[in-house]
């Protein structure tokens, strides 16, 4: 278990970070997913702090994927309603499109953390490497401090080496120039099949050594098959039991301290079970145990 038994569960209904809209929907399908009462049956005692506001794609009248003001003043917010909660309390963020990891990371950060992103890409794109220009693409990027000053500058908040990635099968060539230049961990899919995903949990474990810990955890990292609902899926993922055994021994390092669960998108899921299997990796990372 962690050493706290405060929960704070805070939605961000934002899609304007990913290339389709549906991931704005995420918090309500999590919250439907029942995540609150779950957590509660596990013994926490949980607040939920609503959803911040979002502004909505349509009222914006812009051309798509020209929405950084918008989601760094989100991302912002984020921050700021994080950096509120008295110590002690695990926040859970609900997303969303990845983009507001920017303002989650910062806003958790008091001081070095170590940041464990399992994704199945890497989110490490710049405006000048971004194939699609989606700021999704881009959050932990601006986190390790490259991209587009604005973003930068108001949440630049770890090192690259304090970061590890788990369950990458998707990149871009500049990402991937940009990921060996910066020494960041990566635990691509391959590793995941040769090593094995205790190992690798134990690796990365070793690495943020000491650090605090968040957990940005993507549902597209997931095998497609198990979480549908997702906006850009790649085949050849985690499966249910891989990313269940991750997320139990990252739970009893007693280390992590707060969690993301991004891009979940219900349009395009079957009947929630993208949300469901989300609350399930939730729930084994604050301490469930089948025995
Ligand atoms: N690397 C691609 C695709 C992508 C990244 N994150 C998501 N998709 N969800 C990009 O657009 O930067
Ligand atoms: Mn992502
Ligand atoms: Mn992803």
């Amino acid at each position: 278990m962690p050493p706290m038994e405060r929960v704070a569960v805070i939605g961000v209904p934002m899609d304007l970070g990913a290339g389709r809209r549906g991931v704005d929907m995420g918090p309500s399908a999590l919250r439907y997913a029942r995540l609150l009462e779950e957590l509660e049956a596990l013994g926490f005692s949980v607040e939920d702090l609503g959803d911040l506001r979002v502004p909505l794609a349509e009222t914006l009248r812009k051309r798509k994927g020209s929405y950084l003001e918008e989601i760094r003043q989100v991302a912002l917010e984020l921050q700021e309603r994080l950096r509120a909660l008295p110590e002690g309390v695990f926040p859970i963020v609900l997303g969303g499109d990845h983009s507001l990891s920017m303002g989650s990371v910062s806003g958790v950060a008091r001081g070095r953390i170590g940041v464990i992103w399992v994704d199945a890409h890497a989110d490490f794109n710049t405006p000048e490497t971004s194939p699609s220009g989606n700021i999704h693409g881009m959050p932990l990027a601006v986190l390790a401090g490259l991209g587009d000053e604005r973003l930068t500058q108001a949440f630049q908040a770890v090192d690259p080496k304090d970061v590890v990635l788990v369950g990458v099968r998707s990149l871009d060539p500049g990402e991937k120039r940009l990921l060996k230049e910066m020494g960041v961990l990566v635990y691509t899919m391959h590793e995941v099949d040769r090593l094995g995903i205790a190992r690798i949990a134990e690796e990365a474990l070793e690495r943020l050594e000491g650090l605090p810990l968040h957990v940005s955890l993507d549902a597209d990292v997931l095998d497609p098959t198990l979480a549908p609902g997702v906006g850009t899926p790649v085949p050849g993922g985690l499966t249910y039991r891989e990313a269940h055994l991750l997320m139990e021994i990252l739970a009893q390092s007693g280390r992590v301290q707060s969690l993301d669960l991004v891009e979940v998108n219900p349009i395009l899921d079957e009947k929630n079970r993208t949300a469901e299997m989300m609350v399930g990796l939730a729930l084994s990372l604050l301490g469930k145990r089948i025995l």
